[in-house]
């Protein structure tokens, strides 16, 4: 498959991150990336490096303040303290209800907790450098699949699918599904689909597309009720405005079978064939692997090969994105096997 993949990612290497209080070794790391793109050049695969420059789709898709404030949020915590370069930034304070988010602070913190939606996003000094590349792989895959390939795999880190119109969270900076979407909208696909098939609900990708009728949002995920992101991805969340209608969560239990994961995909797939999409995204999540080690799904590697050969039925020129997936050594099989599977269907 026409890959890009994305040559800064070693730039955002943020070491810990928080749980229950403590910190721990990032379940976010270089390796992942690492891991897919050994296993794709392993299966044949050509690995490209980006030719498109997705800032005039970044700056649609986010607030340009956010924007700014990611491309300068190193500079800003080194103005700090020098010896802040040795050191991870952390929001410490957030604006819910009742506080006030029009007024950007001056503070470093508060402004970190403005365009935070929690502390497990943590900042490296590369961080920007790295989430632009993999925009602009993202751009890059769309941009082929708009010339008429049949699909392409954008695979890069940090994700993307958490990260807001103005806020980042849950490892991600900049969405990249949504910068594709509105890619292939540019390029004349006149209703695009996205489907999330993280175990994670891609709360960003959902906020950026829910009042729009051009983009139709599909996930499938863990119940909010129980697993991060917690705040969004109920079954009761179809969008609004122009969008109303065109956003479908399907949460299933933590724990869920692969049966029941499958049965869900079906419903995701009647939603976008009946919806006239000229072109899919997947935001292709590899946490519903049942040996990652912080989400409960059960597929086994075997099982994405069948998901990709479902993806490939729906008969869509297709762009995959990669997104979480902690596993990180099986994190190549599992990826090339949906992209093989969609291959083969
Ligand atoms: C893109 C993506 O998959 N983001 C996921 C963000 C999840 N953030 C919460 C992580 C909670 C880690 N829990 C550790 C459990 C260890 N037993
Ligand atoms: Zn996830």
């Amino acid at each position: 498959m026409i890959t890009f993949h994305n040559p800064l990612h070693h730039l955002h290497a943020p070491v810990h991150e928080f749980f229950r209080g403590e910190r721990v070794p990032c379940f976010e790391k270089p390796a992942r990336a690492d891991y897919v793109e050994a296993r794709l050049t392993e299966r044949g695969h050509v690995l490209l490096a980006p030719d498109q420059d997705s800032s005039a789709v970044l700056a649609r898709i986010h607030a340009p303040r956010y924007l700014q404030f990611l491309q300068t949020a190193w500079a800003q915590w080194l103005a700090l303290d020098p010896a802040n370069a040795q050191v991870q930034p952390f929001p410490s304070v957030w604006p819910v209800r009742t506080l006030r988010s029009d007024i950007e602070p001056d503070n470093f913190v508060a402004k970190l907790g403005l365009y935070s939606m929690d502390n497990g996003t943590p900042l490296a000094a590369g961080s920007w450098q790295a989430a632009k590349a993999g925009a602009d792989a993202a751009a890059s895959a769309a941009a082929r699949v708009a010339a008429g390939a049949r699909a392409a795999f954008c695979c890069t880190r940090p994700p993307g699918h958490h990260a807001g119109p103005d806020f980042m969270g849950g490892y991600c900076l900049l969405n990249n599904a949504a910068v594709a979407a509105q890619w292939l909208r540019d390029q004349g696909a006149a209703r695009v689909a996205v489907l999330d098939v993280d175990y994670h609900h891609g709360n960003g990708t959902q906020s950026i597309f829910y009042d729009r009728a051009d983009v139709l949002f599909v996930s499938i995920h863990g119940d909010p009720r129980t697993e991060y992101p917690f705040y969004l991805g109920h079954a009761d969340e179809t969008g609004e405005g122009a969008g109303a209608g065109c956003n479908l969560n399907l949460p299933l239990a933590a724990g869920s079978s692969v049966q029941t994961w499958f049965a869900a995909l079906e419903q995701a797939c009647a939603r976008i064939a009946g919806h006239g999409a000229e072109a899919l995204v997947v935001s292709l999540g590899l946490d519903t692997f049942e040996g990652d080690p912080i989400s409960r799904f059960a597929l086994a590697s075997a099982d994405f090969l069948r998901l990709g050969e479902r993806l490939a039925r729906l008969g869509l020129p297709t762009v995959f994105v990669l997104e979480g997936g902690y596993a990180a050594a099986d994190l190549g099989t599992n990826a090339v096997n949906v992209l093989e599977g969609f291959e083969q269907g």
